[in-house]
């Protein structure tokens, strides 16, 4: 009988309990206010300046980006905060591949998930800290933090997704979540 084979260990950890993931293969991100201002209807920030962090990602990509039937896994962090009556938030985007799938799963914090299908119809999913969020394809995906504390959610996406930014950046989502009165509230664009 042969042994059985011993894989190479990437080393990647995770902490269960904030999602932080640490290995010499995680990348990382940051988005700060100058990266984001044009997704914001009333950009101004006052007392904020440009380098304040919204969110960071930390990503493992196990296969090369573009290769069909590897997943990724990754955990995003958005910091509590409003430009205007807007909820800090990520860009968002659809997956360039339209029909790829994902999960989201929230660890700490609360906040919104924003879904855009293609006819531009948009719904909300609440994250509270044990949801479960499935993305069908086709589907555009934004996460706003509306709590005080930091939101955390871990993500696995298929290896071939990509990311189509552009789409977002021309045509936004059809209803921005704001706070009015304390109270998230998806108010559709004019
Ligand atoms: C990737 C997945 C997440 C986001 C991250 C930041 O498909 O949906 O890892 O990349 O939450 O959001 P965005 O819109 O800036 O990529
Ligand atoms: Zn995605």
């Amino acid at each position: 009988m042969t042994e059985p084979s011993q894989a190479a260990s990437p080393g990647i950890r995770v902490d269960w309990w904030c999602g932080r993931l640490e290995g010499l293969l995680v990348r990382e991100s940051r988005k700060t206010l100058s990266h984001l201002q044009k997704l914001f209807q009333y950009p101004a920030c006052e007392g904020m300046g440009p380098d304040t962090v919204v969110y960071r990602v930390r990503w493992w990509e196990p296969v090369p980006a573009n290769l069909e039937g590897g997943l990724f896994w990754g955990l995003t962090e958005i910091e509590s905060g409003q430009v205007g009556d807007e909820y800090f938030m990520t860009h968002g985007h659809f997956h360039a591949k339209r029909d790829r799938a994902e999960y989201y799963g929230t660890i700490q914090g609360s906040g919104m998930l924003i879904l855009m299908n293609e006819k531009r119809e948009t719904r909300l999913e609440e994250m509270l800290p044990g949801s479960l969020h499935y993305i069908p394809g086709g589907i555009a995906h934004r996460v706003a933090n509306t709590g005080v504390a930091p939101l955390s959610f871990w993500a696995c996406w298929p290896s071939d997704a990509g990311h189509d930014y552009a789409t977002i950046d021309a045509n936004g989502f059809s209803a921005r979540l704001k706070n009015r009165n304390g109270r998230p509230t998806l108010v559709p664009e004019e």
